[in-house]
């Protein structure tokens, strides 16, 4: 079925040989954080047991060979997204750190009392909190673009949304719950006709999709190693320009040119906003990682979620009362399902926790709660939704197996 090679994909991932309560591994929790194959874990191990140096300010051969793997790791990421240059991609630690710095940085040197800044109803909540505290500290007004009954952005009020007082629209690329992939497009031409930057939540997109900035002519791009097989770091793309005219986030080591006394100034980006040591095994994993995700194609990448999107929507309906949230069709939706399982006559409604610990009984890991995405359980009005999310690894007998389960689950409760 599949355009990937899964059960020889699946020979790369050491955790998934592994067994849980007896059982072998259902790992169906990738949107929080994805599963590392051999080659990555090798990286990281390779690098602290042959090159472990810090890098840019070692003269030695091991300084000089970590400062250019952490470099060449930064080009990999460059080519992975096709940005137009290396100084372009500032390595975070994660999602978050990428899109706080542009609200503190490019935030608070750029916004006015009375300006706006417009998010939508979809993000998760590290595309909200920073714009919160940016508006409060600069009086601006936080906007939001709605949502519609299929869990999709709806653009109907665009262009009274975004006017020449906006000065800054950040919204994500796909939701962490409903799957959306939003209409990008639309958003970022009106965004720049009235003047406003983009900022791109792609912590859910670049793990799953091909990835092009400059098609998508987005300002800024923030995404996380750790959903995309790599370590645990993060990346914030910027347009050279802006990058160039904006204040530094942290202060400290590596980010200066000059320090004296009472004043410093500041390193060549990408150095400027990468302040002390980074993540530099990190980095390099991540490096093995967009290897790893290059040798499968991102296309075949998204081929095989689909499919497989495909299958656990229509699967996941042969449940009674469990409903799926989000768009019905998997060409409008990235490889994930949140879902609730409601009341119905006597049958009583399950919470997500208890349906994704009695999964777990089963070895099979989802996720429950609201996701970090408040407003939009708000908008279903649900106070949480249980969350099974698919990769490169994952198999429609999995998804097999999460349905018997939660048949299983109805079983329990059907008093
Ligand atoms: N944006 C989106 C759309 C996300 O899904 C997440 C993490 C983030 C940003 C933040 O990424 P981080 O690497 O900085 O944490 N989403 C999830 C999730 O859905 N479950 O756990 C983390």
């Amino acid at each position: 079925m599949s355009t990937l090679n899964v059960s020889s994909i699946r020979e790369d991932f050491p955790i998934l040989q592994q067994f849980v309560h007896g059982k072998p591994l259902v790992y169906l929790d990738s949107a929080a954080t994805s599963q590392k194959p051999e080659s990555v874990l090798r990286a990281l191990d390779t690098y602290y047991r042959t090159t472990n140096a810090n890098i840019h300010r070692g003269i030695y051969q091991l300084a000089e060979q970590a400062t250019e793997q952490y470099e060449n790791a930064r080009k990999q990421v460059q080519k992975f997204i096709n940005a137009k240059s290396w100084r372009e991609i500032i390595f975070t630690r994660n999602a978050t750190e990428a899109l706080n710095l542009v609200a503190y940085s490019y935030g608070r040197a750029n916004l006015r009392a009375g300006d706006e800044i417009v998010i939508s109803v979809l993000e998760h909540h590290s595309n909200i909190v920073p714009w919160q505290l940016l508006a409060q500290e600069k009086n601006a007004t936080l906007k939001h673009i709605p949502v519609d009954g299929q869990g999709q952005l709806a653009l109907d009020d665009l262009e009274n949304l975004l006017t020449e007082k906006t000065k800054i629209v950040a919204v994500t690329m796909m939701s962490n719950v409903t799957g959306a992939i939003t209409p990008l497009d639309k958003i970022i031409a009106r965004a720049h006709s009235v003047g406003a930057v983009v900022v791109v939540d792609a912590a859910q997109a670049a793990p799953h999709l091909p990835l092009d900035v400059r098609a998508l002519d987005a300002d800024f791009v923030a995404f996380s190693g750790h959903k995309m097989l790599g370590p645990f770091i993060g990346v914030l793309y910027g347009k050279r320009a802006l990058l160039e005219a904006m204040p530094p986030f942290l202060g400290g080591g590596d980010m200066i040119r000059q320090v004296h006394l009472q004043e410093s100034t500041w390193n060549e980006l990408p150095h400027k906003f990468e302040a002390g040591t980074p993540a530099i095994a990190e980095a390099i994993g991540m490096g093995a990682a967009i290897d790893y995700l290059n040798a499968l194609g991102m296309e075949n990448v998204r081929a095989h979620e689909m499919e497989l999107t495909q299958y656990a929507l229509d699967k996941l309906q042969e449940v009674p009362t469990l409903r799926v949230i989000g768009p019905t069709a998997s060409a409008q939706r990235g490889g994930l399902a949140a879902f609730e399982m409601q009341a119905e006559g006597t049958f009583p409604s399950i919470h997500p926790h208890d349906i994704a610990a009695i999964l777990d009984r089963d070895a099979i890991c989802i996720r429950a709660g609201h996701h970090c995405a408040q407003p939009l359980h708000d908008f279903y009005d649900l106070p949480a939704t249980a969350r099974a999310s698919f990769y490169v690894y994952n198999t429609p007998d999995e998804i097999d197996q999460l349905v018997a389960s939660l048949q299983n689950v109805r079983k329990m409760f059907n008093k």
